[in-house]
């Protein structure tokens, strides 16, 4: 396993259904599917940090432009994901 995790790869990760968008259940249930600690306080504000359109869904486009600004801390999901897994 090499030590960068991408915005590209974390979203393909939540993206169960691979529908290209994040609803607000699919980032739920792909946390709990990477065994990510959440709660209803995380995803509001992950989806007003990263919905910039306010659709409710968060795009690849929208993931990857929340993503780069978050480097450091998908560095530690990255270390959460590996010591949980
Ligand atoms: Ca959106």
């Amino acid at each position: 396993m090499t030590d960068i995790v991408t915005g590209q790869d974390l979203f393909d990760a939540l993206d169960i259904n691979s529908s290209q968008t994040l609803s607000r259940d699919e980032v739920i249930l792909g946390l709990d599917k990477l065994h990510l600690p959440h709660d209803d306080e995380n995803i509001d504000t992950l989806f007003a940090e990263a919905d910039d359109d306010n659709d409710g869904m968060i795009s690849r486009k929208e993931f990857i432009s929340y993503a780069k600004e978050r480097t450091h801390n998908l560095h530690l999901v990255r270390n959460i994901i590996i010591t949980y897994s």
